[in-house]
């Protein structure tokens, strides 16, 4: 048995038509299905739905033999023990440092002023400011980041941005881009090695319908 973690949402709908190319199918919606354990077309392979953030930690301990997951998430994660074959290049976007539309990020820099950032990305936040030389105090927050700087909790956020309307919608502004997003296969190393025969096919149909990256 394969067992492939993903999460609910982008990145089951992303996933879809790259295991479509490996010819298979889930046969139930997680939107509509209460089931944590889809089947799929094929007896030997299913699919797991955990939380976006659990997916590292369902392949690195083999509770899934390999799943789908974000950038940030690996990152954040640490990665270890996981093997990344393959940039998905699915569930895109970028991760940012945002202010409130009247908040001078620019000069507060200059200025050398300690910032304090909201963030539920610790790791990122930590390393980017670290490589400025900006002295900062990172809050850790679970949700809603963008509600940070307009109550006075935080001078600014670092969050994910994909179309930017979040940020607009509540006039915050995207001052630095820190990076690019998307999503990655990752691979328990021991289930490589022990159902290689069934895993190496896999993840070769998969490469091959990896969307063309546009910049290439
Ligand atoms: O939602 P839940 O708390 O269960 O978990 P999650 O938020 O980690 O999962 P999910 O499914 O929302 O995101 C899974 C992965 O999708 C993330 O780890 C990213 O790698 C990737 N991804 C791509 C995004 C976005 N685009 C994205 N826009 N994840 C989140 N967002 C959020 C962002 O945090 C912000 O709140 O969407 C908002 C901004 O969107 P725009 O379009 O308004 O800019
Ligand atoms: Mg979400």
């Amino acid at each position: 048995m394969i067992t492939l973690a993903l999460s609910k949402g982008r990145i089951f709908e992303e996933t879809l038509p790259l295991l479509a190319a490996a010819g298979i199918s889930v046969l139930e919606d997680p939107e509509s299905s209460r089931k944590l354990i889809l089947p799929t077309n094929q007896a030997d392979v299913r699919v797991v739905l955990v939380r976006a953030t659990d997916v590292p930690t369902y392949v690195e301990y083999g509770g899934a033999d390999l799943g789908v997951a974000g950038r940030d998430v690996l990152i954040e994660h640490g990665g270890a023990g996981l093997y990344q074959p393959l940039d998905l290049r699915i569930a895109k976007c970028r991760m940012s440092v945002a202010v409130r539309d009247d908040f001078d990020y620019d000069n507060a820099v200059r200025q050398g002023s300690r910032l304090r950032v909201a963030t539920k990305y610790t790791a990122i936040a930590r390393q980017h400011f670290a490589d400025k030389g900006v002295h900062v105090d990172l809050i850790k927050l679970y949700g809603s980041m963008e509600l940070a700087p307009l109550t006075g909790l935080a001078d600014a956020i670092v969050d994910l941005v994909s179309t930017g309307s979040t940020l607009k919608a509540n006039r915050l502004v995207e001052v630095e881009r820190i990076m690019d997003i998307s999503s990655r296969l990752v691979v328990n190393q021991a289930a490589l090695k022990l159902k290689r025969d069934q895993l190496k096919p896999l993840i070769d149909a998969i490469a091959s319908a990896i969307p063309a990256d546009p910049a290439a």
